[in-house]
């Protein structure tokens, strides 16, 4: 039955050391075969990875139990919890009260004031820090740069002043639309120093995306720069911004242009300027302005289920608490650390993992701006070992990305300088897992599956290394303030195993503050399907050590002749095939069954596709799930249609899937061509 053939396979490609590790939480593989309630089949992943004794010696919580006590005082005791990790910010003026609560409006640390900007710079100039490496950064050309604190400051303050010259005020919206260079940082961090908000636009959007976003958040500044590389060509973003900004309809008086790639560009005259000479009229003197705890911070916009994306906004003290603390206990930052997050400041995990949370915490944070595959598919390893990346965070598109490639690609390079290991964006099939384990990792680094998303600010189901023994394919528990869980449609928890809707009851001090302009939409989307609690569309499930496994979105859950059955199961199931390198599992209706399943399926190099191989995956999926996961059709694609940060646009493969004309918004799409030559395909069919 799939479930023993499963961890058989497990059991044997179990590595020495992982198994040794997992000598203590785990009744592994044994039990595995146990058949779980029929309709709810869960796979059969059963591996247990321990930390490291070496690991768990020098890390800051260090036993399960430890985590549980603390975990259940965060939520028993909010006040004291926060109230000691606040003491670790610096404050400009005391707050009164931990939180004020009135679904669905949150106000963390209220009356008090700080700065952003100065507990990422200023705080850390006192002591040893001050010459220490804040951004270590590399463009993809290859030039190298290190800026220390004191230096990074030094820029901070001197561009803020370039924003006040620009008449930017407390509360004004800036856009940034930047290649990843240290500037990009800088901009974030000068308009945090004088309070106001910024909203990053990820360079990788089009003109029309970025004039809806300069629109919807009247912002009066952009600040860009002339392009950015990309796998050795050259990005536009300042025509881009002329594009957006074309007809004159957005409030933009002044476009603030970095000098990149040094290409030809239009100036338009009264209105853009180069950031290098704008330097000359202003010093290195700007005091930090004290901000209320629930002063805005940022808004970022993300996609929907409708086609207008959401503003998400974010407040001061407690969206910084939290990347800070986060940095702290799930990355375990260290003063000696080379951390390396590989996110786009973009996305907002380049918010909260590449700038605010490493640097409130004094860390060096690495950022490199181009492709993993250039000029070669190992760059990403070159810079580990070039640098000595002791923490590593990235994403399971990624991963899944590097195993296509082949293994030869990092293990000509030296990754032993390696420790911890993260994920995010997706959830990570325990193939992926393990070979991320193994191979870059050396079988000796914890990986931290970190869910949590645009909304959520931060980290919120993430195990803590040191602590929390992590299973291939799972989230495990979560975070200090976290309370989650998993619930059926009335809002009552389900059973063991059981598929459900992810929950959080409580209010947590990273959580968004509201959807820009749409205070309606906001309590619609995200408070309504349960009252008091927040939901923002995931499936997930929670095994009998209460561990979370993330099914992804609820609308990715079909329903095949009554059975429940998360697109990412199939695609697990799919990936776990030595032929495949990535899928993409969408519903089409039928109707005798409800929702047929559709398989998009990409093969790994040199692998030739056949009917043949089409009906092994058939069989596969069959075994290794069960009948009701049976898939109705594969279809072999070139390659996925992704946003560019790396989701796979469902809503898209629905639409081929079903044979339906292609309709609503891709301005997100990597690459349109991808879907075009899909539907072209299936056209032919
Ligand atoms: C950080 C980020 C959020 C959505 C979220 C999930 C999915 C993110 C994981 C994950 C399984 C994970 N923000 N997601 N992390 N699913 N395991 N570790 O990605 O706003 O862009 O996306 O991403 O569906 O709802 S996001």
């Amino acid at each position: 039955m799939s479930q023993k053939s499963k961890s058989s396979k497990a059991a044997k490609s179990k590595p020495k050391s992982a198994a040794k590790a997992a000598a203590k939480p785990a009744k592994p593989a044994a039990k595995a075969g146990k058949s779980a309630k029929a309709a709810k089949k869960v796979p059969a992943e059963s591996r247990v990875f321990a930390p490291s004794a070496e690991f768990v010696k020098s890390s800051r919580i260090q036993s399960l139990d430890q985590y549980r006590r603390m975990h259940a005082q965060s939520l028993k005791d909010p006040e004291k919890f926060f109230g000691r990790e606040a003491a670790e910010l610096q404050w400009r003026k005391p707050y009164r009260r931990v939180l004020d609560w009135k679904c669905p409006d949150a106000k963390w640390f209220v009356g008090g004031q700080l700065n952003v900007s100065e507990n990422c710079l200023d705080r850390h100039l006192a002591g040893p820090r001050r010459n220490k490496a804040a951004l270590i950064w590399e463009g993809e050309p290859g030039e190298k740069r290190v800026l220390t604190y004191q230096q990074l400051h030094r820029e901070v303050c001197r561009f803020a002043n370039v924003l006040k010259r620009h008449k930017v005020k407390k509360g004004d919206r800036v856009v940034i639309y930047m290649p990843m260079v240290p500037e990009a940082a800088v901009a974030m961090l000068a308009c945090t120093r004088i309070g106001a908000m910024h909203s990053v636009i990820f360079g990788g959007f089009s003109a029309e995306s970025i004039k809806d976003r300069v629109l919807d958040c009247d912002a009066a500044v952009i600040i860009t720069s002339d392009g950015g590389y990309r796998r050795g060509a050259v990005v536009p973003l300042k025509k881009n911004v002329d594009d957006a900004l074309k007809g004159g309809e957005t409030k933009v008086r002044s476009v603030i242009v970095l000098k990149r790639t040094g290409q030809e560009v239009h100036m338009e005259e009264g209105r853009d300027v180069w950031w290098h000479r704008e330097l000359e009229y202003v010093d290195a003197v700007c005091p930090a302005v004290a901000m209320d705890s629930e002063a805005p911070l940022f808004i970022l916009y993300t996609s929907g289920s409708t086609g207008k994306p959401k503003g998400i906004l974010h407040t001061t003290a407690g969206y910084l608490l939290h990347a800070q603390m986060t940095c702290k206990y799930v990355f375990d930052l260290r003063e000696e650390d080379v951390y390396w997050c590989t996110a786009d400041v973009g996305w907002v995990t380049g918010h909260s993992y590449l700038v605010y949370g490493p640097l409130a915490l004094g860390a060096t944070s690495l950022m490199y701006e181009g492709a993993p595959n250039w000029p070669e598919n190992d760059r990403f390893w070159r810079i580990i070992e070039d640098y000595g990346v002791t923490v590593f965070y990235t994403a399971p598109t990624a991963i899944r990305a590097f195993m296509k490639w082949g293994d030869e690609w990092l293990t000509k390079h030296d990754l032993s300088s390696l420790r911890l290991l993260g994920t995010v964006g997706e959830p990570i099939n325990p193939e992926a897992w393990m070979w991320y384990h193994r191979l870059v990792g050396g079988s000796r680094c914890p990986i931290v599956d970190t869910w949590w998303q645009t909304e959520t600010g931060g980290h919120m189901i993430t195990p803590i290394p040191g602590a929390v023994p992590t299973k291939p394919g799972s989230a495990t528990l979560p975070f200090f303030g976290v309370d989650a869980a998993v619930v059926d449609d009335l809002g009552k928890e389900v059973g063991k195993d059981e598929q459900g809707k992810l929950v959080i009851r409580k209010p947590w001090p990273s959580m968004l503050r509201g959807i820009w302009g749409d205070k309606d939409r906001y309590q619609k989307t995200y408070w309504s399907d349960f009252k008091g609690w927040y939901f923002a569309g995931d499936g997930a499930r929670r095994d009998k050590d209460g561990y979370f496994w993330i099914i992804g979105r609820i609308d990715d859950v079909l329903n095949v002749a009554g059975h429940r059955l998360g697109t990412a199961e199939v695609e697990s199931a799919l990936v776990s095939h030595p032929a495949v390198a990535e899928s993409a599992v969408v519903g089409r209706p039928d109707e005798l069954k409800g929702q047929g399943v559709v398989c998009f399926v990409t093969v790994k190099e040199g692998v030739k596709t056949s009917k043949e191989l089409a009906d092994e995956l058939k069989r596969h999926v069959r075994k290794v799930i069960g009948p009701v996961a049976t898939p109705d059709e594969v279809r072999f694609a070139a390659a996925l249609p992704k946003t560019r940060s790396g989701k796979i646009m469902r809503r898209l493969l629905k639409q081929i899937a079903s044979g339906e004309a292609l309709k609503g918004d891709t301005t997100t799409l990597e690459d349109v061509n991808v879907v075009a030559a899909l539907a072209a395909a299936s056209a032919e069919d």
